[in-house]
């Protein structure tokens, strides 16, 4: 376990995340997020051959919850399963508990839906801060051809609610199209849960 004297400065090189002093480093590989993906025919495919690493994250938990701040790195790898790009599991917060992305690296998109209805995509790109508000579930998705990098900042206790998308997915979803265009398109998978 890390453990930081408070207060503290932290230097950390957002392309060598391995030495990022992480009290938790999860890795998502394509296998744990299959049901996740529309285009099942080609998950299996893609997984008949290899299990590519979609995602991975270094969190430093704040030990004197509810006290302070929780933080992590997230680190999305380029690339599309089909035509949707590499993006996160997904979640809601079930206890209250807003959130803060700060590009580091990379593009990508931010979606959110909150249960009553309403769906926002924003932008990700190094230098822009995106406010999460507790009632809006968050993924996000690397929508280039890099690496896509970004910070997270959160209360220490909030609970993670990852059934909800796993049953019902997100009502958009980003997409390559042509051109290698950036599509935002609405999902016709999604169902309220
Ligand atoms: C960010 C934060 C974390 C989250 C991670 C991966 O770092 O929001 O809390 O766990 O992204 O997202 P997910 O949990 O949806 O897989
Ligand atoms: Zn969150």
């Amino acid at each position: 376990m890390t453990t930081f004297t408070l207060p503290f400065q932290l230097d950390f090189d957002p392309h060598a995340l391995g030495e990022f002093p992480a009290s938790k480093t999860i890795i998502r590989r394509l296998s744990d997020m299959s049901a996740y993906y529309q285009d099942k025919a080609k998950v299996a495919e893609l997984l008949s051959a290899e299990d590519p690493t979609i995602y991975r994250f270094w969190e430093i938990e704040q030990e004197n919850a509810p006290r302070g701040l929780s933080f992590g790195v997230t680190c999305i790898y380029a690339g599309s399963i089909g035509s949707e790009f590499h993006m996160t599991k997904g979640h809601f917060h079930t206890s209250p508990g807003d959130e803060l992305y700060i590009t580091l690296s990379g593009r990508g998109k931010l979606a959110m839906f909150s249960r009553e209805g309403d769906v926002k995509t924003l932008d990700m790109l190094p230098g822009s801060m995106c406010y999460i508000p507790t009632a809006y579930a968050h993924r996000t998705i690397n929508t280039g051809a890099d690496e896509f990098i970004f910070l997270a900042v959160w209360p220490p206790s909030i609970a993670h609610d990852y059934e909800t998308i796993l049953k019902g997915g997100f009502p958009q979803l980003v997409v390559k199209g042509e051109q290698e265009a950036v599509q935002i398109i609405e999902n016709p998978g999604h169902q309220r849960v």
